[in-house]
């Protein structure tokens, strides 16, 4: 285990665990971009940008590696991912500690990040063997019809600060079974964390040998302008984005006037459904987790909670609760539960959403900003929990903070209708003992998500099912299941061994 983070000296903190991790002090100072810790605030390095037209130079870098790269049989290139999740165990410490520092996460949760990272490279070993296509029924007699699965290119990976790392390796260890080079864009909000990584890939590569070439993953840090320049290069035949809506609003297009293929990961506005049978017991410790968890900065954060009007004096006073005495506060400090919000912008966004929520008739219960005498350049804040009259104003938006919006139903179809009234479609739970309301929510007229849970709340899901949401979260999907299939583009082959030429549709074409 860790030591815990020394407040007192995260620069110095930064230097150590990046060393650790394989990343040159000299890297970390001296730049003309700040990366900082919410734990304080404060820049804990000055790390080098990236222009576009350094983009330009690494996918052309990226490109050469993929025509090598693609030549390798997929096993073997299982065999360097394998040898990055032993990089991850190694190091797991170090890089959760990092994801603390850079992130907010509480030590569980960081660590969480990195086991979840080592999970999609098992997940992605095994899948290098299982890169299978479909043998098709031909109608002509002497022929066999299949399809292969052949590499794309250069994978372009935009990732957000919240999953600063996991999210970037449920692309990339498929991306690399697959064939493929990547060129990964952090945050601007969480670069150190992805030159850890990447470090630590190197390390992974330099044990795999030469067959795995030198640029097969870059990282390129820097704001708007150099994730830009990797949207539109044409060089570049998938992008995987995952940020706010407003984000995936401009990639989508830009990526699809160029025909090339996003998997976008945008915003959640996640509901559960409490209804009258549910063991409130364990929906309180769902709610709870789903809703301040990582300070309400998943993407499948619960944030709407719908509530037959039968137990909400049961579960709401009882959570109201739990809300005030949950300990806030410096992340690896032992009991926290949440940590900082990632900075100002993200603090503010919240109070003006709890304002709007007073306004439409809400009552607000916590929401107000603690240890700023201690910490004036971070942002801690008390979860918020507000009772709302109805599904109104801020309720439909995405506020990426802890607040978890509370209603009452009568109706399972009226609760159902709330849940999908919203414009993003990720993540979505019911807590039941009825067969029939869960059966119902997770059919063709229920939840209208990518995610659709019983008895668990709407986030911390497993690398095994595919994850993305529908509507404005964007329609991508990663991960497990076969969401493998968007790094890879799909031949089908039909070949002629009969002698003969028949044509098909029983189309007659002779010449003499
Ligand atoms: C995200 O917030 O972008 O299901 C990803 C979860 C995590 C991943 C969240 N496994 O909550």
């Amino acid at each position: 285990m860790a030591a815990p983070l020394d407040t007192r000296r995260l620069p110095e903190e930064t230097i150590e665990l990046m060393a650790r991790m394989g990343v040159e002090p000299s890297r970390l100072s001296g730049g003309s971009m700040a990366a900082k810790s919410p734990i304080t605030g404060e820049a804990v390095a000055q790390i080098n940008e990236h222009s576009a037209d350094d983009v330009a130079k690494i996918v052309g870098k990226a490109h050469e590696a993929f025509t090598t790269w693609r030549t390798v049989p997929a096993p073997q290139r299982g065999e360097l991912v394998r040898l990055l999740g032993e990089e991850l165990r190694v190091h797991k410490d170090d890089l959760g500690l990092l994801v603390s520092l850079e992130a907010g996460k509480i030590t569980s949760e960081g660590l969480g990040e990195v086991q979840e990272m080592i999970d999609i490279c098992d997940f992605a070993v095994g899948l290098s063997r299982q890169l299978y296509g479909l043998t098709i029924a031909t109608e002509r007699p002497g022929h066999r019809m299949m399809e292969t699965w052949h590499p794309m290119g250069v994978i372009g990976v935009i990732s957000a600060f919240n999953f600063p790392v996991a999210v970037w390796s449920w692309n990339a260890a498929l991306a690399f079974v697959c064939g493929n080079s990547v060129v990964w864009k952090p945050s601007e909000k969480s670069p150190l964390t992805a030159m850890a990584v990447e470090a630590l890939f190197q390390k992974a590569r330099a044990k795999f040998g030469a067959d795995a070439p030198e640029n097969l993953l870059q990282v390129v840090n820097g704001a708007r302008e150099t994730g830009a320049a990797l949207v539109d290069d044409t060089r570049v035949p998938v992008i995987s984005a995952t940020g706010s809506t407003r984000m995936g609003q401009q990639v989508g297009p830009r990526v699809a006037q160029r025909f090339g293929r996003s998997i976008l990961e945008l915003g959640g506005n996640n509901a559960a459904i409490v209804g009258a049978s549910a063991d409130l017991d364990l929906a309180l410790r769902a709610i709870a987790f789903a809703a301040m968890g990582t300070a309400g900065q998943r993407c499948t954060t619960l944030r709407r909670l719908i509530t037959h009007e039968s137990v909400y004096d049961a579960l709401i006073p009882r959570l109201i609760k739990a809300y005030s005495s949950v300990q806030i506060g410096i992340p690896t400090e032992e009991g926290t539960l949440i940590g900082p919000l990632i900075d100002k912008d993200a603090y503010e966004a919240m109070q003006q959403a709890l304002a709007a929520a007073r306004a439409a008739g809400g009552t607000v219960h916590g929401g107000e900003r603690v240890l700023a005498d201690v910490y004036p350049d971070a942002y801690y804040v008390q979860p918020a929990l507000v009772e709302m009259p109805a599904q109104t104003g801020p309720v439909l938006e995405e506020t990426f903070a802890p607040i978890l919006y509370v209603m009452r139903f009568k109706e399972l179809d009226e609760a159902i209708d709330m849940q999908n009234g919203v414009a993003a479609g990720l993540s979505s739970s019911i807590f039941t003992s009825s067969l029939a309301e869960a059966e119902t929510f997770t059919s063709a007229v229920g939840s209208d998500c990518g995610i659709a849970n019983v008895n668990i709340g709407p986030s911390g899901a497993e690398i095994g099912g595919a994850f993305g949401g529908e509507k404005e979260t964007g329609g991508g999907r990663e991960a497990g299941s076969d969401a493998w299939k968007a790094y890879m583009r799909r031949a089908t082959n039909t070949i002629n061994y009969s002698g003969a030429l028949p044509l098909a549709q029983g189309v007659k074409f002779d010449v003499e």
